[in-house]
């Protein structure tokens, strides 16, 4: 397939002023019928007229009211190309289409009988022929026809404007967008739907209506996406200033979508995960979930919506600009400086686990990709977490006000425009006089840099010198990198682990503060603190001010000193994480060399002394117990070893249990939050902290702790504890009556939960992960009723969460977890190549695992290349890895 280049980029031939469509819905015969007015651009070297459309049946193509023969045009792969087009047309398109047999769920397509589209990014051309490209820019109005008994609902973008009865069992309605949109944004629903609505006051006083739209029977499950709405309709005029712009605002849930939600103008499409939830059916972790994605959705209105990108290569100018935004609002709806902390390290914890893997992977690209096969493979952790750190760079450089300068003329340049990454970074250096020249290498670079550290203390001249190294390793198609513009934010703490104050002659105007942020820019750069009386301890790259590496080499007992002290939350969570990984390192050594495995004092006190110290939130305790994952120790080694990372971090879990079951006991008590549920920060931080107390507690054999197990999951009121335990008991390994008694609450959940498909997701998903569990298993799962492929959601909570979170199962000797994720490959490359595609990268870091398992994976990666029909999704995904 064609590779798409960033530099080839030509503006559009045509722009589209107006576009008007007529839908005449039926499932499996959908005729559209769209009008539009274009004009010459007179900027661009495109002479043609071109279109571009997939999988559509071309009943009809007028220009300027005459029927154009085929002659008249050329229709090429996805491209429509019309010759000498006139400067001014009217172009009259009509197509007929199969959304029952679209099961790519891009486009329009059926989902349990209603009509749900996804255009974004190139859906929009299987519903019609179209300049289907962001930088084209039209005003639209929908007339929707459908049998009203069967689509009663019927909704499209912007303001309904006219609704009635067609008198033959079919009824209408016209919907009119008042702004310009590129065609990605487009949207209808129809079908037997029900809303929670509210009218909503905006702070000019202005009255809007918002309704969340679900299948009936859902309606006891909408309050809190609704209040998410809300809030998020707040942070965004008070945080940054901007209004909601539409009368009207509308959130449809679907339990079949590829993504998580789509930003589609006032009429937000969601996969019903980020929308569903009350308390029986929703953990906490949902919840904030569906607050962090309808927030997102919604600040896309304007960051994405009213300026949106150039072209595909932009993504990541909406991408990682929304996902700050909505970092930000979850963070500030905390409010406290730990609740943001909280939700940096979680953020961070992502980041590091799947973007700097991405990174250092066969798929590696810039945040501004330079080229590509299917966009669609680009919606990735760097375009949107690593973009938000870039984003979030600027933050740190700038400062909160100087960023909001820069947000505001972003705007006011910029709205109404299709424009690039290089625009935003413009009106950061503008509004603030700065120079961010060298900061375009964030976009331009692929590869995760790394920040070397060495420290001298001169007692005598009482100074402090730190160097700073930084290099990027080499990535697919970028051998050498230039230095990068890396804020880091730093300390140095005194023996009594206080902040120092700073002098710096490079940071006069700083002098006497505790913390500064350094700017790295070139390869190597010596920073000199002055006055320094005794050698401190530095604080290095708080709050994760760069998505960097930063290597270091700390004493235990100066890490225990910043895990007890550091004025910065971030880091020390940083220095419990790195005693920890230190540990899990030497311990996975001994595991592979046969040796005896032990866990020293010092560490277990330090995480003693953490979980003891009442006057930290429970939700940070909670953070610096949780062992760096299986993923993470894997990322410190050259050859990965599945089996003996697990073996190490289950000795490490099971060897903390044993040396603090009292003060887990404790823990698990103290945070007990009997009463009515409630998602508020404090309440979930309770509830985090006690279950993890729980799944330590269960790292230890004994009747006692199975049956406070048991106990929680028969008596829970809510399913964060529900499923805390269910895990817990189905992970514990005991003896034959605790396990059938183990299995027999995991039959009971199914069967009280089976009418609720997101928890039948929990349920695939817990046995996916579960220690047990291994291909067998996971191949008899997929034979249960309940499985299908075809539906993402239950698809990826059973074979995804097998081959991307249980390593030590899917990474079997005899490769047949590779074999089966050949097969699952396959069979999802024919439903939906999207779905398919994700899955394939399960095996993009196959080139760091022991020559036996390469072996194999490569024989399962070379079968999927081989196959035949192959989708340009899961072929660039394994070509790459297999290049
Ligand atoms: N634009 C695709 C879904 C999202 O990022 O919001
Ligand atoms: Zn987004």
């Amino acid at each position: 397939p064609e590779t798409i280049f960033r530099k080839d980029y030509i503006a559009p031939g045509f722009w589209v002023d107006t576009v008007e469509m007529g839908f005449d819905l039926e499932l499996s015969a959908t005729h559209v019928a769209t009008r539009m007015t274009m004009r010459r651009n007179h900027d661009s070297s495109e002479k043609d007229l071109v279109l571009f459309g997939e999988s559509l049946k071309l009943l009809q193509l007028r220009m300027n009211g005459v029927n154009l023969k085929k002659s008249a045009y050329k229709i090429e792969g996805e491209t429509l190309r019309i010759a000498n087009a006139p400067d001014e047309v009217t172009l009259e398109i009509e197509t007929l289409i199969n959304p029952l047999k679209n099961t790519s769920l891009s486009g329009l397509y059926a989902s349990n009988g209603n009509f749900i589209t996804q255009c974004e990014a190139e859906g929009f051309r299987k519903i019609t022929w179209f300049p289907d490209r962001p930088d084209v820019m039209a005003k639209y109005t929908v007339m929707l026809r459908a049998d009203k008994k069967k689509f009663p609902v019927l909704l499209s973008n912007g303001n309904l404007i006219e609704e009635g009865d067609l008198g033959d069992g079919r009824h209408f309605a016209k919907w009119e967008d008042p702004f310009k949109k590129p065609s990605y944004l487009f949207a209808l629903v129809a079908g037997k739907l029900v809303c929670q609505e509210e009218d909503y006051k905006l702070k000019s006083g202005r009255k809007v209506l918002l309704q969340v739209w679900v299948e009936d029977g859902n309606l006891d499950k909408t309050q809190h996406a609704m209040d998410s709405l809300k809030n998020s309709i707040r942070w965004d005029e008070e945080r940054f200033g901007l209004e909601l712009d539409l009368d009207r605002f509308m959130i449809v849930a679907t339990g079949d979508f590829n993504m998580g939600a789509m930003e589609n103008k006032g009429l937000n499409i969601f996969n019903t995960k980020f929308v569903l939830a009350n308390p029986s059916i929703a953990t906490d972790v949902d919840y904030a979930g569906i607050e962090s994605v309808v927030g997102h959705e919604y600040f896309h209105n304007w960051t994405g919506n009213r300026v949106t990108c150039r072209d595909w290569f932009q993504l990541s100018l909406k991408e990682g600009l929304t996902v700050f935004r909505d970092q930000e609002f979850s963070a500030d709806l905390v409010g406290t400086a730990t609740g943001r902390a909280v939700k940096r390290i979680e953020d961070v914890r992502l980041l590091r686990q799947v973007q700097f893997s991405e990174d250092a992977g066969p798929m590696a690209h810039p945040v501004r990709p330079d080229s590509f096969v299917e966009i669609n493979n680009f919606y990735t952790v760097t375009i949107y977490e690593k973009g938000s750190e870039v984003v979030r760079m600027y933050y740190t450089l700038l400062g909160h006000d100087g960023f909001r300068k820069g947000m505001d003329l972003y705007f006011e340049r910029h709205d109404g425009q299709a424009v690039e990454c290089d625009d935003f970074r413009a009106a950061m250096a503008d509004s603030s006089g700065r120079d961010l020249t060298q900061f375009e290498r964030w976009y331009s670079q692929a590869g995760t840099p790394r920040v070397k550290v060495d420290a001298t203390y001169d007692a005598e001249a009482q100074t402090y010198s730190i160097t700073l190294s930084q290099s990027c390793p080499a990535t697919p198609g970028q051998a050498e990198k230039l230095p990068f513009h890396i804020p880091v934010a730093m300390g140095l703490l005194g023996a009594d682990g206080k902040d120092i104050p700073l002098h710096s002659a490079a940071y006069e105007a700083q002098a006497g503060a505790t913390s500064l942020v350094l700017e790295l820019t070139e390869a190597s750069q010596t920073f000199v603190f002055t006055g320094v009386s005794s050698k401190p301890v530095p604080s290095l790259l708080r709050n994760f001010s760069a998505p960097v590496v930063l290597e270091i080499d700390y004493s235990d007992e100066e890490l225990g000193l910043l895990l007890a002290n550091d004025s910065d939350p971030f880091n020390r969570w940083e220095a419990g994480q790195r005693l920890a990984t230190r540990r899990l390192v030497k311990l996975t050594t001994a595991v592979q060399q046969g040796e005896e495995l032990s866990l020293d004092s010092m560490f277990i006190e330090a995480l003693r002394a953490t979980l003891n110290d009442a006057s930290l939130d429970p939700a940070f305790r909670e953070l610096v117990l949780t062992l760096p994952s299986e993923a993470m120790i894997a990322e410190e080694f050259k050859v990965v070893d599945p089996q003996a990372i697990h073996t190490a971090r289950q000795f490490a879990r099971a060897t903390i249990t044993e040396h603090l079951r009292a003060d887990l006991l404790s823990a698990y008590e103290a945070h007990l939050t009997p009463g009515k549920y409630s998602p508020d920060a404090q309440s979930m931080a309770k509830r985090g902290l006690k279950n993890l107390a729980l799944s330590y507690l269960l790292e230890w054999s004994d009747e006692s702790t199975f049956e406070l197990a048991k106990t929680q999951f028969d008596e829970a009121e809510n399913m964060t504890d529900r499923l805390a335990a269910l895990t817990a008991l189905t992970n514990f390994s005991g003896n034959d009556k605790q396990a059938k008694s183990a299995a027999k609450s995991l039959k009971a959940f199914y069967k009280d939960f089976k009418k609720e498909a997101l928890v039948i997701d929990k349920w695939f998903m817990l046995q996916a992960t579960a220690r047990t569990t291994d291909v067998a298993k996971v191949r008899e799962l997929m034979t249960h009723p309940a499985f299908t492929l075809n539906n993402p959601n239950r698809a990826r909570s059973l074979t995804f969460a097998f081959c991307n979170a249980n390593p030590s199962r899917f990474h079997a000797a005899d490769g047949s977890g590779y074999a089966l994720w050949a097969e699952l490959v396959i069979a999802l490359n024919k439903l939906n190549p999207q779905v398919a595609a994700r899955l394939a990268r399960s095996m993009d870091r196959w080139k760091k695992y022991p020559e036996s398992l390469q072996a194999h994976m490569k024989a399962a990666l070379q079968k999927v290349a081989d196959t035949k029909k192959l989708s340009k999704d899961v072929l660039e995904v394994v070509s790459k890895a297999l290049a």
